[in-house]
């Protein structure tokens, strides 16, 4: 027997008084559950409200350019009456929370990315960034019923363009999509004129047992950049090292101050203000190649990119202003901003404007790694784990240090080889002697 049920706004987290910018359903749909009925958008974040129940909508109570907010109702619904049902309903009056937004619009389904989608590889991630995406591509705005249609045609719903209302993904466009992807030529056109041949299909399972498990949505999207500024950048990795014994002794006096003010000091910090030094330094490193490829835009600004390791895959989010803070703040600021990559709560806005980025894996291991340019920047700096080392000393004997491994990846085009050597030995020289920033 059918019964109607209210579906009313549950608790979104700290909004209230959110706008309506979309109502998705129509009287008389047949809805299932966690289809999208309505769209919401605050000055933070854009968030599809999934329906608690499947059935069909009997009445809309709100209208785009309402305000609506937690318990406000939204539809009424005949439901099947059944035992799910009923249970869900059940949930829903005590509370049925959607996960807190995580970027501007990002769809419920994305903003359920904080529980890991995709567990992380028992192997070390490739050494690549993925910042500067461009905030649209983390825009998949696009009901369920879409998002289905998309996989079961094998499409990457980042890639189609919506032309609907503030860029929603319609069927259509998903159609539009695969017809003008098969009327593309076969031989797939990279970067710069580069051509590469389909790569073969090849059936594993022929082989042995398999399991195809998806890549996440961060993996894609930080994929098909890393992809671009692997073919399209000249790359050159010029590796070096840095004797931080004193830095060490230096970070380890500092330790119970740093407890009082609640943060952790780790090499990094120091490292990103080391970073700094040099990019003054050696302004060519602190830009980018405009459109033409023919200037050099200098940035007058000092905003490092800090690549972190979360469960959905790589996230480079931008510390701003690094010259202007101190380690203390910046330690505080990289563990929130570490956490919000982590939990999956980075804002668009969080990962844009990054001038040169730093990957640091010298808390996992390894003796060094080539970092993939976080392009549209021109050079990242790779940090491997510090190793005690015989060094040799002027008067023939051997003296333990603590040596902490650098490695320099460069745009070519713009960082001659030189550049990049001189780039370096500077790095190395002020964070062995971290007074040389005072210089
Ligand atoms: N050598 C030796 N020890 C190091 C070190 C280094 N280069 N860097 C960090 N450590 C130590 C820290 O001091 C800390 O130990 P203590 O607590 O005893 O001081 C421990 O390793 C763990 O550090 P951490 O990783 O928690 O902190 P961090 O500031 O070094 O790094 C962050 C923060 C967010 C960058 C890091 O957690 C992370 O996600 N790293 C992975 C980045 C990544 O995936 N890069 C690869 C792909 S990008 O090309």
């Amino acid at each position: 027997m059918a019964n109607i049920e209210k579906i009313l706004l549950p608790d979104i987290g700290d909004f209230d008084e959110i706008e309506v910018i979309e109502v998705i359903i129509s009287v008389g749909d047949e809805i299932e559950k966690d289809d999208s009925i309505i769209t919401l958008e605050s000055d933070k974040a854009t968030m599809e409200i999934p329906t608690p129940f499947s059935g069909k909508i009997k009445s809309i109570s709100v209208n785009v350019g309402d305000r609506i907010s937690e318990g406000t109702v939204i539809a009424e619904i005949e439901v099947a009456s059944s035992a799910d049902e009923e249970s869900v309903a059940a949930e829903q009056a005590v509370e049925t929370p959607v996960e807190q937004p995580v970027a501007e619009k990002v769809a419920p389904q994305a903003v359920k990315a904080s529980a890991p989608e995709v567990p992380k590889s028992a192997s070390n991630p490739p050494p690549v960034p993925a910042s500067n995406i461009d905030s649209n591509q983390l825009v998949a705005h696009a009901s369920p019923s879409v998002r289905k249609f998309a996989r079961e045609l094998g499409v990457d719903i980042t890639r189609v363009t919506g032309t609907a209302t503030k860029g929603r993904i319609l069927k259509e466009d998903v159609q539009n999509y695969v017809k003008s992807s098969l009327a593309s030529p076969r031989v797939a056109p990279a970067a710069s004129g580069i051509q590469v041949s389909d790569a073969p299909v090849i059936d594993f399972s022929k082989f042995g047992d398999i399991e195809t498990k998806a890549l996440s949505r961060i993996k894609k999207i930080s994929g098909a950049h890393l992809h671009r500024s692997w073919v399209s950048v000249p790359h050159v990795t010029q590796f070096d090292e840095a004797d931080i014994t004193e830095l060490e002794a230096f970070r380890k006096s500092l330790a119970k101050e740093a407890e009082k003010k609640g943060v952790r000091l780790t090499p990094l910090v120091f490292v990103m203000k080391a970073v700094v030094a040099a990019l003054q330094q050696f302004p060519d490193f602190n830009a980018s190649l405009d459109a033409s490829g023919d200037n050099l835009i200098l940035k007058k600004y000092f905003h490092i990119g800090v690549a972190v390791d979360t469960p959905n895959g790589l996230m480079v989010p931008v510390i701003r202003d690094v010259d202007k803070k101190g380690i203390y703040e910046l330690s505080a600021e990289l563990a929130e901003t570490a956490g919000k990559a982590r939990e999956g709560k980075l804002m668009p806005k969080d990962l844009q404007g990054g001038c040169f980025s730093i990957s640091s894996l010298g808390g996992i291991g390894g003796t060094q790694f080539t970092p993939i340019v976080n392009a549209p920047e021109v050079a990242i700096l790779g940090v491997a784990r510090a190793k005690m080392q015989p060094v040799y000393q002027d008067d023939g004997s051997f003296k333990p240090a603590l040596m902490l491994p650098l490695a320099l990846s460069y745009d070519h085009r713009v960082i001659d080889g030189a550049q990049g050597a001189r780039f370096t030995n500077y790095l190395s020289q002020v964070i062995s002697d971290m007074r040389r920033v005072l210089l």
